[in-house]
């Protein structure tokens, strides 16, 4: 943090609202909505490079804004990254921050100051919608038919309609604000991550029963025609449609904006595309010619479309930062036979890079950034340094919100390269996917240890080496070659900054 900083943005929001109160408003408290796509590689859109399907919406918005090459969220999968965006602190630095199950107990502890709570305390309306998989409820897990506390509501957001964990998890089920939509009190839900409850058919003993069977896991209890992970019965009307999960969810979002468009708000728009099970609507089915997973893609395409297009109607552009980003790095098959794997054809996920979801390799968290902000953030690309975790400190300066000590431990200011003004941005950033990496001045170093090579079923290079490895990715982006034998001085200083940062518990001061 920078205190001189903070005071000249205090003082060029106060001289600007002395002269002008609508051109203040739309300099200091843009809205701020993040697209958090679930599983999005960074070679899966055509801006990024994808020549076998088109994503104009998308494409539009890296047109209309800043394209990041460099950007990353902090973890391989999407537990991790939710938490370290939302609170601006490594999930490493705690335990039981894994993927979690359905019936998680919340893992952002009510009052923690997360990004949600900055934007309140900046006078702004702030929502959630759609996946959230960070746990919900006190120790034990929420009350599916009661209130559900220990939720968005609890960190800051003022408005959620919520997917409570993953699509392939029970139960499945939206919860808006506290409670269960739809839900007919004499059938309750019942779920259990442990046995078998209820009689309701699993994917495993009725096979016959699916619509969509999978490949690894997800054999338990069937919802619509789909079997899950986890058990659960009763909440019959309250049970989602798949295919209808990105039409819901993106109406939510749209109708927020226009509940709060005469107010600076907040909105974290978490889609469930292109996360397993792959089911779009039957107007994207078939469409790609990549199968489901394809599909999806052009679906997720569709509700980046539908954002933009209502600020577009609503004339909110000028004073909308919008940014489009992914929780983690690709996976084909990931536990369903969707044709994924067969249909992919020349088409890379990862782009030029190697690894995917659930790797140390860049393909696990170097994910596509796109920043657009019409009249204040110059469209082009920007090789900068950027992680999903400082977008709470930036958001807090750019707001003029001052971070408390303790808020965000490991959260940046780095507005500068989010807006384009600075072409470097982080110093050095950490990657997670049970062990860490850390990459600074373009050299990566991946921390050396036991573990799987290639995942079994998802057939994923892991970047797991019981030596250590240090790439070039300024030459060398898809780390093919190691260099730690020939920089023992290089991989000696990358240890040393990550144990300090390991050992500190904290980055930010
Ligand atoms: C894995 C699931 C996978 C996916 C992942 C979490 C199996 C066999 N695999 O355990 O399908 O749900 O967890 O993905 O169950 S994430 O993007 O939410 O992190
Ligand atoms: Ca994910």
């Amino acid at each position: 943090m920078q205190p001189q900083l903070i005071l000249k943005s205090t003082l060029a929001i106060a001289t600007a609202s002395l002269t002008s109160p609508l051109i203040s408003k739309s300099v200091e408290k843009p809205n701020i909505i993040i697209i958090y796509a679930d599983d999005l590689g960074y070679g899966d859109v055509s801006c990024y490079g994808a020549k076998s399907l088109s994503t104009p919406n998308i494409d539009r918005a890296a047109q209309q804004g800043l394209k990041f090459t460099n950007a990353y969220c902090t973890s391989s999968t999407s537990t991790p990254s939710r938490y370290s965006l939302l609170t601006g602190e490594y999930a490493w630095r705690r335990k039981g921050t894994g993927v979690l199950p359905g019936d998680a107990s919340a893992i952002i502890e009510p009052g923690r100051t997360t990004i949600a709570t900055i934007f309140k305390r900046a006078g702004y309306t702030t929502g959630a919608i759609g996946k959230w998989h960070l746990g919900l409820g006190p120790e034990g897990g929420p009350d599916w038919n009661g209130e559900i506390t220990h939720g968005p509501l609890d960190i800051g957001f003022d408005y959620c309609f919520i997917i409570p964990a993953t699509g392939d998890r029970v139960p499945c089920v939206f919860v808006e604000n506290r409670k269960v939509v739809n839900l007919d009190p004499s059938d309750p839900i019942k779920v259990s991550f442990k046995e078998k409850i209820g009689d309701w058919p699993t994917g495993k003993e009725n096979p016959e029963l699916l619509k969509m069977h999978p490949s690894h896991g997800h054999d338990m209890t069937i919802v619509n025609g789909i079997s899950r992970i986890g058990y659960m019965t009763g909440g019959r009307s309250a049970l989602w449609v798949d295919e209808n999960i990105a039409d819901t969810i993106t109406k939510k979002a749209v109708s927020f904006i226009e509940k709060n468009k005469d107010n600076p708000f907040f909105l974290y728009f978490a889609t469930h595309d292109i996360h397993v099970p792959r089911v779009p609507h039957p107007r994207f089915a078939g469409k790609s010619g990549m199968g489901p997973r394809g599909d999806a893609i052009l679906e997720f395409d569709w509700s980046v479309g539908e954002i933009i297009n209502t600020l577009e109607r609503l004339n909110l552009e000028k004073n909308t930062l919008l940014i489009i980003t992914s929780d983690n790095g690709p996976v084909v098959d990931d536990g369903y036979k969707d044709m994924a794997v067969e249909l992919l054809g020349n088409h890379k996920p990862a782009g030029p890079l190697r690894g995917g979801k659930y790797s140390l390799f860049e393909g696990g968290t170097r994910v596509i950034f796109i920043a657009r902000w019409p009249g204040k953030i110059k469209p082009g690309i920007s090789n900068a340094l950027l992680s999903q975790i400082d977008l709470l400190n930036s958001f807090a300066v750019l707001t003029g919100q001052k971070l408390d000590e303790n808020d965000a431990p490991d959260s940046f200011n780095n507005l500068d390269a989010l807006l384009g003004k600075d072409k470097k941005g982080r110093e050095w950033l950490i990657e997670h996917s049970g062990r860490l990496t850390i990459i600074k001045d373009n050299w990566k170093y991946i921390e050396p240890g036991p573990g799987i090579k290639i995942t079994a079923n998802t057939n994923i290079e892991t970047g797991n080496d019981p030596l250590p490895q240090l790439y070039n990715l300024s030459t060398d982006p898809g780390e093919k070659n190691n260099l730690a034998n020939q920089h023992p001085d290089i991989v000696s200083e990358l240890t040393g900054l990550l144990n300090k940062i390991k050992e500190q518990g904290r980055s930010r001061y």
